[in-house]
Parts: structure tokens; C-alpha cells; sequence
């Protein structure tokens, strides 16, 4: 399992104040904080209040890479700005995140994919929104890596978010979500990857961390590869370890298992 750790994000907003401020220290301290709880790559997102978002994407990127060396997933809603962070992405393979199913859009995200080596999240979206079952999603799934493999890319360069909604709002959403990942292991071979944005399932609850994380487990027994989440939340990475083991994921498990 991936974890991409999600709190540089100006959603929140520690974050949107410290971009506000052109302030490093928060924003470094929150990239070691979720490196050390064991985050593979960070998500770096200027969040929607920002006038000129190609311009903080590559203040927030050399911000991170001044003191953290994992690679990072660029999250913009525009072009300009993911490529913005691509050009100063320095650490191992950038993530695209990301696109939607539309033509245009999608050609310039694979444009982009292939002049930085960049992997690519494609999400289960179209101009018409998000659909709400699992063929739909699926459809729009294989639209997307159907044109990546037309541009010469390998399905396993694109991570297929089915994108999560928040339960309070759209409750008939969460097992569509389920029955897409678990439809992608069969949609090519090899398979594209899957990848959530954990944190959006329990927006406007109150329970937001038994939430995501009983969600996490069932989208990992779903065959979930990565995850957008919150590294520093520990009873959310104590279910992720338990799933591992569940899953037979992981080997070394005696030592744990003895507790
Ligand atoms: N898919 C992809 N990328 C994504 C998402 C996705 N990127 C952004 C988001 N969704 C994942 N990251 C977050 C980050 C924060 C929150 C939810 C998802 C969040 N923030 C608090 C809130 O809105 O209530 C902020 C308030 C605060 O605590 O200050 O919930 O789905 N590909």
C-alpha cells in the first residue's frame, strides 16, 4: 500500500496561512511530520483560494523538497500549475493528480506524464460529473486507459480514482466506489493502480477517523493500491498494518501477531 500523505493542502487552514504568509516553517514541519509517520509521497495541493496557483505550486514544491525526499503528487485543478510543480519535481517518479475523463483535459495530463516520467491519476469522472454506479465509473475508467495505452503508456502508469464522496451526502456512493476497485484488477493486464482520497468519505461527520478508517480496510480488501490519507492519524495506520497482515500483505507477522 502507497500512502500519500494529504495535509499540504491550503483546504486546510494552517496551510492556507502559511502560503498566504510565503512561510516555510509550517509546511516543512507538516512534510517530516508525515514522512516519519510513513508516508511514501506527499500530495502538495495550493487548495481552490489562490490567485496564482502555478506560481505557489512551485514555492510549495521547492518548500517540501527542501527537507524531505520522497516524491510528491502535484494536485491542481489546472494544468498550468501541476506543470508548474513537474518542472521543480526533483525526487524519484512525480504523481499527476490529476485528470478527469474529458478528451482535452486528458491529453494535455498525458502530454505532461510523458515529458516529466510522471505516473498519472485518472479519475472516474467526465464533463458530466461523477457518476453514481460502478459501470459507469468503470466505463469512464476504461475511456481513460484505453487513450494512455494509445499514447504508449502501460495501464500500471495510471492510478483510476473511482473519487469517494462524503457519506453524509452520497451514502448510495461508497459500495459503487468498492465494486470499481475491485473491477480494475480486471479491466487490463496489467492492471492499472487504484488510489482514493480517503479524507473525503467522512467530510461534515463526526466521527471522521472510524470512518476513513473502516473504509480503508474494505477498499483494501477491495485491492486498493494507494491511498490519499492522513500518515499522522495512528489508529488509521494501526488498521492499514492489521489489513496488511489480513490481506497477507505482509510476511513478518509473528512479532506482531504475539501482542
Ligand atoms: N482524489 C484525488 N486527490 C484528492 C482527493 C481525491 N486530493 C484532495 C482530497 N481529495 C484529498 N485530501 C484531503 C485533504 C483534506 C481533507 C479531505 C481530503 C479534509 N480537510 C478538512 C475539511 O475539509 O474538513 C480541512 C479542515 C481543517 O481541518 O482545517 O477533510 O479524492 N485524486
Amino acid at each position: 500500500m502507497i500512502i500519500i500523505g494529504e495535509r499540504i493542502n491550503g483546504l486546510f487552514k494552517n496551510v492556507r496561512k502559511a502560503i498566504q504568509e510565503k512561510d516555510p516553517g509550517p509546511i516543512q514541519e507538516l512534510a517530516k511530520k508525515q514522512v516519519a509517520a510513513g508516508a511514501h509521497y506527499l500530495d502538495v495541493n495550493t487548495g481552490p483560494a489562490v490567485d496564482n496557483p502555478a506560481e505557489v505550486m512551485d514555492w510549495l514544491v521547492e518548500t517540501v523538497q527542501e527537507v524531505v525526499d520522497v516524491p510528491l503528487a502535484i494536485d491542481a485543478a489546472k494544468m498550468e500549475a501541476i506543470e508548474a510543480g513537474l518542472k521543480v519535481h526533483k525526487n524519484g517518479r512525480p504523481i499527476i493528480n490529476s485528470t478527469t475523463a474529458e478528451p482535452k483535459m486528458l491529453e494535455k495530463a498525458l502530454y505532461l506524464a510523458g515529458e516529466y516520467n510522471a505516473l498519472l491519476i485518472g479519475l472516474a469522472m467526465n464533463e458530466k460529473g461523477v457518476p453514481k454506479d460502478s459501470d459507469s465509473r468503470v466505463a469512464i475508467a476504461m475511456e481513460i486507459i484505453a487513450t494512455a495505452d494509445s499514447c504508449g503508456f502501460s495501464p500500471s502508469d495510471i492510478l483510476i480514482d473511482p473519487l469517494i464522496l462524503p457519506v453524509g451526502v452520497a451514502q448510495d456512493h461508497a459500495p459503487e466506489v468498492l465494486e470499481t476497485i475491485r473491477q480494475m484488477k480486471l479491466l487490463a493486464d496489467p492492471p492499472p493502480k487504484t488510489v482514493l482520497g480517503l479524507s473525503n468519505v467522512s467530510q461534515e461527520t463526526k466521527h471522521r477517523s472510524l470512518i476513513n478508517r473502516t473504509f480503508l480496510v474494505m477498499a483494501m480488501a477491495m485491492g486498493l493500491d494507494s491511498v490519499i490519507m492522513d500518515a499522522n492519524d495512528q489508529e488509521l495506520m494501526q488498521a492499514l498494518a492489521t489489513a496488511r497482515i489480513l490481506l497477507n500483505q505482509e510476511i513478518y507477522a509473528e512479532s506482531y501477531l504475539e501482542i
